[in-house]
C-alpha cells in the first residue's frame, strides 16, 4: 500500500516537473541544466513555421499520434508570427537541451540554416518538413506534394474558377522568404508560360501567414487594379482573407480567388459560392510522417539515396531525389466533399 502511495506520488512528481518544464520553454527561457530527454524513446523538437494557424495545430496532432504508436517525446515549439528570428531561437535552445532531433518548417532557408548547423555541431539530427532549409543544413525533407504537381494545381484550379485562361493576375503569399511559396510560384509561373501565355502575372504581395494583412494587400492591390481577373494564395492563411477583401470591394463573381485552403478556414466560403476550390494535403499525416522520418534517421534505417521508408498508417513514402520524401498528392476540397474533413 505505502509503495502503490509513493509510486502515485513519483509519477506526479515528475508530470509536475514535466509540465514546468514545457511551460518555461514556452515562455522562451532557457533551461540551462535540464535535460527534456526522457528514461525511454528519443526527444524530437517540432518547429513549425508559426502556432496560430490550424495547419500547423493538425500537423501537432499528427506528429503526436507517431509519437505515441513509437515511444517517443515530441516537443511542438514554434513563434505565434512567421519570425524566421524566433525560429532559429528555438533551435538554439532545443540545443542546449539535447534533443536527438530537431524537425523544421522554415520560413526562411538561408537565414535558419546557421542554426540548423549548431545543431548538426552538437551531434543532433536535423531534417525539414514543409519548407526547406538550404540542403547541406539538414539530412532529409518530407515534401508534401511535388513542386511541378503544385503549380500545375494551382494554374488549372485558377482557369476553372475565372473560366478564361488569360488575363491580369495577383498572387499572395506567406512570408517573402518563404521556400515552399517561392517554389510553387515559380513553377505555376513555368507552367503557365508553357500552357496558357494569355496569363500575367502582375504582382506578388506577402500576407505575411497573417489573415488580415493578407486581406489588407489585397484590398488596396485591387482598389488599384480591379479588372484583375484573379488571385492565387499560395498560403493556406491567405485564403479567407483575400475573399474577404473581393466580398468588401463588391468584386465577387469578377475577381476569383484559389490556391491553398485549410477546410475549417475555408468551408464558410466554399458554401456561399465565393471560392470554388482549394487544394491542400494533409496537415495531420505531414507531422504523423515527420516523426516516422526523425525516428528513422536517428536508427540510421533511413539515408539519403534511399528509395523508400516504413511510415506507420501511411506505409512506404517514396524518395523524389536523393534527400526528398513525398507525402502524396494534393486534394482538392469543394461544397460538396470540404465536410470531410476535420482540420
Ligand atoms: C501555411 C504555411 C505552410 C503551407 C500551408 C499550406 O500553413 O505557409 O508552409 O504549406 O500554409
Amino acid at each position: 500500500m505505502q509503495f502503490i502511495g509513493l509510486l502515485k506520488l513519483f509519477g506526479l512528481i515528475g508530470s509536475k516537473i514535466r509540465q514546468a518544464l514545457l511551460a518555461a520553454s514556452a515562455l522562451g527561457l532557457a533551461i540551462a541544466c535540464a535535460s527534456a530527454v526522457s528514461a525511454q524513446g528519443i526527444t524530437i523538437g517540432l518547429i513549425p513555421k508559426f502556432t496560430s494557424d490550424p495547419y500547423f495545430v493538425a500537423a501537432n496532432q499528427g506528429a503526436q499520434e507517431a509519437a505515441a504508436e513509437l515511444g517517443v517525446t515530441v516537443e511542438f515549439n514554434g513563434p505565434v508570427g512567421a519570425d524566421v528570428t524566433e525560429q532559429a531561437n528555438i533551435i538554439d535552445r532545443f540545443v542546449r537541451r539535447r534533443f536527438d532531433v530537431i524537425a523544421v518548417s522554415a520560413n526562411d532557408p538561408d537565414a535558419l540554416a546557421p542554426a540548423m548547423k549548431r545543431a548538426q555541431d552538437a551531434g543532433i539530427v536535423t531534417m525539414t518538413w514543409d519548407a526547406d532549409v538550404n540542403p547541406d543544413a539538414r539530412s532529409l525533407f518530407l515534401n508534401q506534394a511535388t513542386f511541378e504537381g503544385m503549380g500545375r494545381t494551382f494554374v488549372e484550379m485558377m482557369v476553372r474558377s475565372a473560366g478564361t485562361t488569360e488575363g491580369d493576375f495577383l498572387i499572395v503569399t506567406a512570408v517573402l522568404t518563404a521556400p515552399n511559396q517561392n517554389r510553387w510560384i515559380k513553377e505555376l509561373k513555368e507552367y503557365a508560360a508553357a500552357n496558357y501565355p494569355g496569363m500575367n502575372f502582375m504582382a506578388t504581395l506577402p500576407g505575411d501567414e497573417d489573415l488580415e494583412k493578407s486581406k489588407n494587400v489585397t484590398l488596396n492591390y485591387l482598389q488599384g487594379n480591379p479588372d484583375t481577373t484573379g488571385v492565387f494564395t499560395v498560403t493556406g492563411i491567405a485564403t479567407p482573407g483575400v475573399i474577404e477583401a473581393v466580398k468588401q470591394l463588391g468584386l465577387e463573381g469578377k475577381v476569383a480567388v484559389t490556391g491553398l485552403g485549410v477546410p475549417s478556414l475555408i468551408r464558410p466560403y466554399l458554401k456561399d459560392g465565393s471560392l470554388t476550390e482549394a487544394a491542400l494535403w494533409s496537415p495531420i499525416d505531414i507531422g504523423y510522417g515527420a516523426i516516422y522520418i526523425a525516428q528513422a534517421l536517428h536508427d540510421g534505417t533511413v539515408k539519403r539515396g534511399d528509395a523508400s521508408m516504413p511510415a506507420g498508417r501511411l506505409g512506404d513514402l517514396q524518395f523524389i531525389g536523393e534527400d526528398t520524401i513525398l507525402l502524396g498528392d494534393p486534394f482538392i476540397f469543394t461544397a460538396e466533399n470540404v465536410d470531410d474533413f476535420d482540420f
